[in-house]
């Protein structure tokens, strides 16, 4: 995107993610208050404290305090497969597309694709894409899940679906990993608590700092045998930290405060997807919206170009693809944003 100047002196309105949040007050408040000990010896009082909760909240033994949500994923491939093992995951995924190529290069192991509905699929994708035991093949030990799916327009799993897609994969000796970066809005949206879709995953990963808007932080969640390899994983890639209690604070004061209010940021997606709508030359995908992700295509149009005029405008959006345009509502986007925002699109669209 072009750095041309800004003609408005309001702060943007910035749609680009969820990660852009910045503490609130409060938050800060917390932070600047917690207890903090030396998490490497597992001595930071509110790291435990974080850890305790969210293993509590997703009905699991154990959490651990990553620094983000790749971490978090790359930890769980790692522990569930050997080298040389096969993976299913979406085609769409975070895991596969935005990792890095992680699973490989940490892990040693390949990605087998499901092309998923919104990033949805069944217990007949996985089925279909098991390796036979031959000595010819990659075994397959893992299937991984997105809760919501970025790439599918923050969709959400039906709960049967993915039961009856885990119990074909644990009858099949798989483990079930859930990237719930977003688990929060998925557990809103539906009614589905974070605790029944977490209870058919072997391991969860979870982000602290997307819609519940804490600066930093992560956590990955499973049995306690797991999570104490995971430790161990953690400190070999580097990410073993000290006082990390300041940054639990925050992350501690979004998981008790900042859940609810989703439902806020849901609404705001719905109302922008509506007023997109109604503007002629874009196509919304992914629809219906149902958490905080809006995706459209501008057929014909540039979206780097709408990007660039739209920051003139003082909205920022990111530009998915040569034709297409993801936004994102979160805690510092407002239902006025929202009008503001519209009406911009309004005169770039238009
Ligand atoms: N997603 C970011 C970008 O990396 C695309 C975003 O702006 O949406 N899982 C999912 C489903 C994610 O969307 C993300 C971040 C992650 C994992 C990784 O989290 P971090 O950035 O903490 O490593």
């Amino acid at each position: 995107m072009s750095t041309a100047p800004c003609d408005r002196v309001t702060p943007m309105i910035d749609l680009r993610s969820d990660t852009v949040t910045t503490p609130t007050p409060a938050m800060r408040k917390a932070m600047a208050e917690a207890e903090v000990g030396d998490d490497v010896f597992g001595e930071d009082p509110t790291v435990n404290q974080l850890e305790r909760e969210t293993a509590q909240l997703l009905g699991k033994d154990a959490a651990l305090f990553v620094p983000s949500g790749t971490m978090g994923n790359e930890l769980a491939v790692r522990l569930h497969t050997t080298s040389g093992d096969e993976i299913l995951v979406e085609a769409g995924s975070h895991i596969f597309n935005h990792e890095s190529g992680g699973a490989a290069a940490l892990s040693g192991v390949t990605c087998r694709l499901i092309h998923g509905r919104r990033g949805i699929f069944e217990a007949s994708d996985v089925l279909a894409q098991i390796r036979k035991a031959d000595v010819h093949n990659p075994p397959t030990t893992l299937v991984c899940v997105e809760n919501s799916h970025n790439e599918g327009g923050g969709a959400v799993w039906p709960l049967g679906t993915l039961a009856e897609l885990a119990a074909a994969a644990h009858e099949r000796g798989l483990a079930v990993h859930m990237d719930g970066a977003r688990l929060w809005n998925a557990a809103v949206a539906s009614g589905v608590s974070e605790r029944k879709f977490a209870e058919h995953c072997d391991s969860i990963s979870v982000c602290f700092s997307k819609g519940l808007g804490a600066p930093v932080g992560s956590a990955l969640v499973g049995n306690a045998a797991m999570i104490s390899r995971a430790r161990r994983f953690r400190k070999m890639w580097g990410g073993g930290m000290r006082q990390a209690g300041i940054l639990a604070a925050g992350a501690l004061y979004a998981l008790r405060h900042h859940r609810q209010r989703l439902a806020e940021d849901h609404a705001n997606a719905r109302k922008l997807a509506d007023g997109l709508s109604a503007i002629r030359g874009v196509e919304l995908v992914g629809t219906p919206v149902q958490t905080n992700i809006v995706r459209f295509k501008v057929s014909g149009k540039s979206a780097d170009a709408i990007g660039d005029r739209m920051k003139q405008l003082g909205v920022l959006l990111f530009s998915t693809g040569p034709e297409s345009i993801r936004l994102v509502t979160h805690l510092q986007v407002s239902s006025a944003d929202v009008d503001a925002a519209l009406a911009a699109f309004g005169k770039a669209l238009g």
